[in-house]
């Protein structure tokens, strides 16, 4: 490995590394902000663990951007998990510009810290993560894409290491799962977003971003029946827009309900649903009101606050997390403090420690 951009508290430099400890053990070590505590997994082959720049010698305003100053690495060794972007963007239906979202949620990441502190948790002491870079996408071509995602991540897939993507449009999310499913069998899904995208088609298209869970649970990627789609609202071309959803097996919350069950409501209902499947979490950024993330492609008013939207995910606690993605972030619609984009790098973060708190699915 090199050691290029993060010079400060890598433990493969150590001279005597720590013992490696097992998973149980992350609560003894999380708020630990010093030097590393080399905790690693017992799965793991190998003694690196990756880090953040050290802020405290290279400013958060300084250095190249990678999703929270993680190092771009592509080796998988040592690695927990893996913030990746796919800057996919022509399956939308109203504004294009996400395929710039990975770059804009990496930039407002910079300021994020590696303790959390509603969790307990040190998210960087906890999880070895590297920023992957962007996949391979190809403009325009919304199958091919898939192709080229989806032979990307097996890899990734194969290497049991967390996957967390930067969109690009919600259609991105079905070669996400086609990947994820082939090691985990039909995943549940935990959706966040205005919208269900489970029609069967627009323009013509089968593949859009308003067709990806229709596709996914027609593809046994998901088991809708363990899956809880939550946020949906505003206006729709007919009634069937939701019944189609729900008919597909799926419990669909909307907003209104949604603001009514509450964090711990809401929570209980999801892990009740998804019982022991191991979960992919996808946060479409439509999930917020315009007025949090103005910076996004198809937004609908009476939204999620930014604040409402951490205690949800806060609230999931524990669940398995196989993948997940933070999708739509449309940066040139965005306000011009990036709201949008450091909500969403924030939302990354927090499935982060979702992550880190919950394990892989199956340990
Ligand atoms: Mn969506």
């Amino acid at each position: 490995m090199t050691g290029e951009g993060h010079d400060c508290e890598h433990t493969h430099d150590d001279p005597q590394p720590a013992a490696v400890r097992p998973r149980s053990d992350w609560q003894t070590v999380a708020g630990y902000r010093g030097r590393s505590t080399g905790h690693a997994y017992s799965t793991r082959v190998s003694d690196t663990h990756y880090r953040p720049l050290d802020a405290q010698v290279i400013p958060r305003f300084a250095g190249i951007r990678t999703f929270m100053r993680a190092p771009h690495v592509t080796d998988l060794s040592g690695v927990d998990a893996v913030v990746y972007g796919i800057p996919f963007d022509t399956a939308t239906a109203f504004r294009t510009g996400a395929r710039f979202g990975p770059e804009a949620i990496r930039s407002a990441s910079a300021l994020i810290r590696p303790y959390h502190p509603a969790h307990d948790v040190n998210v960087v002491d906890s999880l070895s993560i590297v920023d992957y870079g962007d996949l391979p996408v190809s403009p325009g071509d919304t199958e091919r894409t898939y192709a080229q995602v989806k032979a990307a991540l097996g890899p990734l897939v194969d290497a049991g290491v967390f996957l967390a993507a930067l969109g690009g449009d919600h259609s991105i999310t079905l070669p996400e799962l086609r990947a994820l499913a082939e090691r985990h069998g039909p995943m549940a899904l935990v959706q966040l977003d205005a919208h269900a995208d489970t029609w069967d088609e627009y323009f013509g298209q089968k593949h859009f971003h308003g067709t990806t869970f229709r596709r996914a649970a027609e593809e046994n990627l998901l088991d809708a029946s363990s899956s809880v789609q939550a946020g949906m609202r505003g206006s729709v071309y007919g009634a069937s827009d939701l019944e189609d959803a729900r008919a597909l097996g799926f419990t669909v919350i909307q907003s209104e309900d949604l603001r009514a069950l509450g964090p711990i409501d809401y929570a209980e209902i999801v892990r009740k649903k998804a019982g022991d499947r191991p979960v992919f979490l996808s946060f479409d950024i439509d999930f917020l009101d315009p007025a949090f993330a103005p910076g996004t492609g198809t937004p609908e008013v009476a939204g999620f606050s930014t604040v409402e939207a951490l205690g949800l995910l806060r609230a999931l606690r524990g669940i398995k997390l196989a993948g997940a993605d933070v999708v739509e972030v449309s940066p040139a619609y965005d306000g011009h403090g990036h709201q949008t984009a450091l909500a969403a790098a924030n939302v990354v973060y927090e499935l982060l420690a979702l992550r880190a708190l919950g394990g892989a699915p199956g340990a």
